[in-house]
């Protein structure tokens, strides 16, 4: 039977704010800040945590090799050598935001049936820009069996930063659905970081039905206030999407267009004069998990600083109040993401799917949970600053916690 798993990455033990993502606010803001990689995948396990209690269906994704040696040879350099913003970026442990690890197509969907996955190329950004081959070793092991089908990355130069662009909307998760893939072009001298020949390629590739197919510009004015992903502006589950006035280009028409292709979905809009769009970006009200719970209900797992930010707290009360569809909101801290311009939904990666097909060493127990948990406490280190990153007693450190993750996870074959 097909349920959505969501895997979330865990946070690696090189997690640091070099700064390196322009465009993405909190990035830019904590950029030079002392970060804390202990707190930060102690943080990412509760959430996974939180929700798999809920009674929802949670995996993850190991931490990538850092500092990627690999990268840096073919820059001609090493750890000893090279400047100081090409380490930083070789050491990122941005393949938390497991959101941007690939974009999904589930079998109901596809042309022949399968689960269709393309990893990511994330070329506009040079410390993302060499995630994809850590992150597509890790997608082959999970999603080996013969019910998925794994794609390379889209060639650069066509920009593709995976589901943190694309959403699905579907009567219930195992039906057919209409798939949104939302591009930029402009963003107020901001990178638009995803492109529309990125999004074409990967639809066509997964074998989509046109008619169940739609390519939706993200507006300038919503990349140029700091929505660098979709998923700051919107966030879609099964019939309901969930979405501020200001994410599309042309609003009209992108609601238009979705209700003719699915006319059984129900839009939720928030408008700029509830929400302003600086509050959505600065609270992240729409980088929330929306759910559907065991119960049939629908719940929103917002970052804390969403209820924080007294224009979302208003609109949420009074949402619930009136009985709108999202019945229950759920707060999360995972504060040391967010200050990196990651909240609960880039910190996870919907796969649509039977679960017996996906390796059970991808799948979260309370057990393995708590194997993760000690790994991570006995071993990532407790702060960095961006000062610190050349240090090889920290690089060997960051090597070796990864390890023994890996190890108690039964996952040394990703080593
Ligand atoms: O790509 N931050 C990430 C945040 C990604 C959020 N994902 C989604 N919206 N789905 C990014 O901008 C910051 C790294 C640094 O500055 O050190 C960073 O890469």
């Amino acid at each position: 039977m097909i349920v959505e798993i969501n895997f979330d990455g865990i946070v690696g033990p090189s997690h640091n704010y070099a700064g390196m993502s322009p465009g993405n606010i909190a990035s830019a803001t904590n950029a030079g800040a002392v970060s804390r990689p202990r707190d930060a995948a102690l943080q990412g396990i509760a959430k996974m945590r939180h929700n798999l209690s809920q009674g929802l269906a949670q995996g993850w994704f190991m931490p990538l090799d850092r500092p990627n040696a690999e990268w840096l040879s073919q820059l001609g350099t090493d750890t000893g050598g090279a400047e100081p913003h090409i380490l930083a970026a070789a050491m990122s442990a941005s393949a938390m935001w497991a959101a941007n690890a690939a974009t999904v197509s589930p079998a109901p969907d596809t042309a022949d049936g399968r689960c269709h996955l393309s990893v990511a190329n994330l070329s506009t950004m040079a410390h993302r820009s060499h995630e994809w081959t850590g992150t597509l070793a890790q997608l082959r092991l999970a999603f080996a069996a013969p019910a998925f089908a794994v794609h390379p990355p889209v060639l650069a130069p066509f920009g593709d930063e995976g589901a943190a662009n694309h959403m699905r909307l579907a009567p219930q998760h195992g039906e057919p659905g209409l798939e949104i893939f939302v591009y930029g072009v402009s963003g107020g001298g901001f990178p638009a970081r995803q492109h529309i020949e990125a999004s074409k390629a990967v639809a066509r590739r997964h074998g989509l039905t046109p008619e169940r197919t739609l390519f939706i510009e993200q507006a300038p004015r919503a990349i140029a206030g700091g929505a660098f992903h979709n998923d700051v502006v919107a966030v879609a589950n099964e019939r309901l999407l969930f979405v501020h006035e200001s994410a599309f280009a042309d609003r009209d028409s992108a609601y238009a267009a979705i209700r003719a292709a699915a006319p059984w979905c129900e839009i939720v809009e928030v408008a700029e004069n509830d929400v302003s769009l600086a509050d959505a970006v600065a609270s992240y009200l729409f980088n929330a998990q929306l759910v559907t719970l065991p119960s049939g209900e629908q719940a929103l797992v917002v970052p804390t600083e969403a209820l924080a930010t007294p224009s979302v707290k208003a609109w949420l009360d009074a949402h619930i109040a009136g009985n709108g569809p999202i019945r229950r909101v759920l707060p999360v801290d995972v504060r040391q993401s967010m200050a990196n311009g990651g909240g609960p939904a880039c910190l996870r990666l919907r796969v649509a799917c039977d679960p017996a097909d996906v390796d059970p060493r991808f799948l979260c127990t309370e057990a393995s949970l708590d194997a993760a948990e000690k790994a991570i406490a006995d071993h990532w280190p407790e702060s960095i600053a961006t000062a610190d990153l050349a240090s090889p007693a920290l690089i060997a450190d960051i090597r070796s916690a990864r390890l023994a993750l890996l190890s108690a996870l039964n996952l040394d074959a990703l080593g």
